[in-house]
């Protein structure tokens, strides 16, 4: 039974470890609505639970597939939006410069590079719109971008989204292993992302804000083969 435990426990772990689960995203394309596709192939569960008055929440790699969402939503001010990042592949919400598709916002939120964890901006001003995307290379150019209260600005998702995919592999080269930064124009974050296993499985790498995702995920592997070990040694 401790076997048991353990081995639920560690399911998780595991699944950081192997990161590389998706398969390459698809090829920038021409086409305008590329979301339609990957929505219509509704199957798995969203991880995220349903909204509450004054809290949304947003699926990060909706069902594998390099989306937000939703990705184009309005939230008057003091709206919390939480950001749940799925545990097998590690991603980015970066806030979004509209005139520069997967490049960040001067003063912009940066969740950096996280997996099995949730990262929660609140609205500080509904007056204008907050772009968003993921900086993981080829994710944004692959679609993987969202925006706030868009029609309080002049450019529309579908035209930021249109914008994104057109770079192909021209996308903004961005820092990939930066700490997460606070703070934001528009919406803002007060944390880094915390981890959704944190209560589950007590380890150094929980408030660890200033460490690396990849750090993080290489860590929290190697504590998982650890604890296949220890469960394996148990059984016997
Ligand atoms: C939301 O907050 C901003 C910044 O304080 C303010 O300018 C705006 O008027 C507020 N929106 C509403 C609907 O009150
Ligand atoms: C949208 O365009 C109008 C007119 O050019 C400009 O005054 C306004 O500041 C723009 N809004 C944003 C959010 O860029
Ligand atoms: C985005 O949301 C706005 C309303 O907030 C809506 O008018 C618009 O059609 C939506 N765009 C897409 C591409 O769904
Ligand atoms: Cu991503």
């Amino acid at each position: 039974m401790i076997t048991t435990a353990f081995t639920i426990l560690i399911l998780p772990l595991l699944a950081l470890a192997s990161p590389q689960l998706y398969g390459p995203p698809p090829p920038p394309a021409n086409d305008p609505t590329p979301t339609s596709a990957s929505v219509a192939v509704a199957a798995a569960a969203p991880s995220a639970p349903p909204d509450s008055p004054g809290q949304m929440n947003v699926d990060v790699g909706f069902q594998e597939t390099f989306t937000f969402h939703p990705s184009n939503f309005s939230a008057p001010n003091g709206t919390t939006i939480t950001f749940f990042f799925p545990a097998d592949l590690q991603h980015t919400v970066v806030e979004g410069d509209p005139t520069n598709p997967c490049a960040p916002l001067a003063g912009g939120f940066d969740s950096s590079l996280t997996a099995s964890s949730q990262f929660t901006i609140t609205v500080t001003d509904d007056t204008r719109p907050v772009y968003f995307f993921c900086k993981v290379l080829t994710h944004c150019p692959a679609g993987m971008v969202g925006v706030i209260n868009e029609n309080k600005g002049n450019v529309t998702f579908a035209q930021y989204q249109a914008a994104a995919m057109a770079l192909g592999n021209t996308q903004p080269s961005v820092d990939q292993n930066n700490a997460p930064i606070t703070g934001g124009i528009g919406a803002q974050a007060t944390a880094g992302p915390s981890s959704d296993i944190a209560s589950a499985a007590p380890s150094p790498t929980s408030g660890g804000s200033g460490t690396s995702g990849a750090t993080r995920v290489a860590v929290t592997g190697f504590l998982g083969l650890l604890v296949v070990v220890m469960s394996a040694m148990l059984a016997l």
